[in-house]
């Protein structure tokens, strides 16, 4: 039996083009390629050790994991101990510089942050290609939180999703971007990730949102291999209005917008008509994330800092893969 207990760092992404809908659920497959940034700070450790007992214990920022959290870790882990052969039940604890469930990718640092460390406290060495494709059946999102910089999640096209996993483009010091986040509300979402993009899934205008995916990635791919922020913002900010719509469209719709978000919104707007290239994208939440050199992060951050309901503002460099850190 493994008995090593192994402790993992990783930070979470931003998605510049929009992973947005499945094609296989219980594998987390998408129905599109996503591009994203992994950004320094916002970062989830996990500690894990298959230790044996009659069940995991699972401990998350300091209190027993309950409900869905928990189930989610507990089948997570199944997967693992399927992939090792190993059957000890785990204590498993999480730590969280990043807020829980409002639209900050906190499920996307957890799950590939424990991927790393539970694959190795099972005594599997996987290389990242592997990594990616675990985290990924925790969280889809998990599978770029293995790289660090800007990544591509491949939506790949095996039934068995063994080609559905990320890759890095460019490394965190490729290019000194900065994503300024607006917190416009720590209230946890009342419609998850998940449920949202099954809903989103039956909106009339889900077909023209997976059509529409391979020239955005396309476009994305380009702009960062040119450090073009224009080019790069742009097709982040047409992704994730994209995204939104589908969820209006739906029935019943689905908005994970409050008001200070289109306040935000507007604001980068106008920070753009007055010559700031400032560009917006907006999760499965109310926060509004804006990419901007950092020379602008000043300007930026004051103008949503201004926003009627915006309670806080976040700067994050870009940042490194999982790594293993005990
Ligand atoms: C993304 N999001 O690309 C998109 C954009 C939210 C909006 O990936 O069901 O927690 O675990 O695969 O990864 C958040 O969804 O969903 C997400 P599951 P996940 O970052």
């Amino acid at each position: 039996m493994p008995t090593a207990e192994i402790t993992a760092r990783a930070n979470a992404n931003i998605a510049l083009v929009k992973y947005w809908g499945k094609r296989d659920a219980r594998l987390n497959l998408p129905s599109t390629g996503s591009i994203s940034l992994t950004l320094a700070g916002l970062a989830v450790e996990a500690r894990v050790a298959f230790d044996g007992g009659p069940e995991d214990r699972l401990e998350i920022d300091g209190a027993p994991a309950r409900g869905e959290e928990a189930d989610r870790l507990r089948r997570f882990l199944d997967v693992v101990r399927a992939e090792a052969g190993c059957r000890a039940r785990a204590t498993v604890a999480t730590r969280s510089t990043v807020p829980r469930g409002i639209g900050l990718a906190s499920s996307a640092a957890a799950f590939a942050a424990v991927a790393l460390a539970g694959s190795r406290a099972a005594g599997l060495r996987l290389e990242s290609p592997a990594l990616s494709a675990l985290a990924r059946r925790g969280s889809g999102s998990a599978a770029r939180s293995v790289y660090g910089g800007f990544v591509e999640w491949r939506r790949g096209e095996r039934p068995d999703g063994t080609d559905s996993i990320a890759e890095p483009l460019a490394s965190p010091d490729h290019w000194d971007l900065r994503t300024v986040v607006a917190v416009t509300s720590s209230t946890p979402k009342s419609v998850s990730s998940r449920a949202g993009m099954t809903r989103a899934a039956a909106s009339p205008f889900y077909p023209a949102w997976v059509a529409g995916a391979e020239s955005d990635l396309a476009e994305a791919r380009a702009a960062i291999r040119a450090r073009d922020l224009e080019a790069l913002g742009l097709v982040a900010e047409h992704s994730a209005l994209k995204m939104h719509a589908t969820g209006l469209a739906a029935r019943p719709a689905l908005l994970y917008w409050r008001a200070a978000t289109v306040d935000c919104l507007h604001a980068v707007w106008e920070l753009r008509a007055a010559g700031t290239a400032a560009f917006a994208t907006i999760d499965a939440g109310p926060q509004v994330k804006v990419l901007c050199v950092p020379a602008d992060v000043p300007r930026v951050s004051e103008a949503l800092a201004a926003v009627s309901g915006v309670e806080r503002v976040l700067t994050c460099a870009p940042g490194e893969g999982a790594v293993v850190v005990a």
